[in-house]
């Protein structure tokens, strides 16, 4: 169902805890299929079906953490 991946560079993760919260909130939420997040650098790589990717940022935030740059 989902065509879209994108990219995210997160700000605040130190930690492998930190790579857990975020990948369990980001695989959790509907809309996201996959997603593969790394401490260093700091991303997630997210396989979804949003049509705005904005709506990542959000999802982000609620984890703790924040969005600086997508691709
Ligand atoms: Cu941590």
């Amino acid at each position: 169902m989902s065509a879209n991946n994108t990219t995210v560079f997160v700000d605040g993760m130190t930690c492998d805890g930190c790579v857990n919260r975020l990948q369990k909130v980001l695989e959790r939420n509907p809309v996201i299929d996959r997603a593969d997040v790394t401490l260093s650098p700091g991303k997630a790589v997210i396989q979804h079906s949003l049509s705005d990717v904005s709506a990542i940022d959000e999802i982000v935030k609620k984890a703790g953490f924040s969005v600086v740059n997508k691709e």
